[in-house]
């Protein structure tokens, strides 16, 4: 297993909208299996491939509190959305920032799991907060791009100062 580099926000590449992933083969069951280790070692609830610069339409969350539970969403679509909540976020390519974005409260999802079996899904809470941030990124879209231009400028200026400091 590898430790992979995650992409910060601004970066061209977390545009990039994901492609399908045409076949559930080993070469992905490596990358699920580095993604989980890389979101686990982040201390993060969820990980995007396109965070890890794979344009593939991949995630992996693990909200439990003892990293017991890693849950794959293979080529995920959304089938069903109901209610809407606030809630703070953050994001492991955005670190630092918090900020509070809207959400549907509940999702259906159905998605392939690692061995490529369809499934589906009724997530609320956190869960349904935390696919619906992953799969944003799968379109190229970052939580920060919720807020007014004014607090994104802002938040790039921040990441951008913070990352000559870092070099
Ligand atoms: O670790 C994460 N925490 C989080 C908290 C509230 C809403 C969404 C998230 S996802 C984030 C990890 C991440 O950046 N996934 O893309
Ligand atoms: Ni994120």
């Amino acid at each position: 297993m590898a430790l992979l580099p995650i992409l910060r926000y601004p970066d061209a590449r977390l545009h990039t909208r994901a492609r399908p992933v045409a076949q559930v083969d080993q070469t992905i069951e490596r990358l699920i299996d580095d993604m989980i280790e890389t979101m686990y070692a982040a201390v993060g609830i969820g990980l995007a491939a396109t965070q890890v610069n794979v344009h593939q339409r991949l995630i992996v969350i693990d909200i439990s509190d003892d990293h017991q539970n890693p849950q794959v969403f293979i080529n995920p679509r959304i089938l069903a959305r109901e209610g809407s909540v606030l809630r703070e976020e953050g994001c492991l390519s955005v670190p630092g920032i918090y900020e509070c974005v809207t959400r549907s409260e509940t999702v259906v999802v159905e998605a392939l799991d690692r061995r490529g079996q369809p499934f589906s899904l009724q997530a609320t809470g956190l869960l349904a907060v935390c696919i619906q941030h992953e799969m944003d990124h799968l379109e190229g879209k970052v939580f920060v791009e919720y807020l007014s231009p004014l607090k994104q400028n802002r938040i790039k200026t921040k990441m951008r100062k913070r990352a000559r400091e870092t070099l």
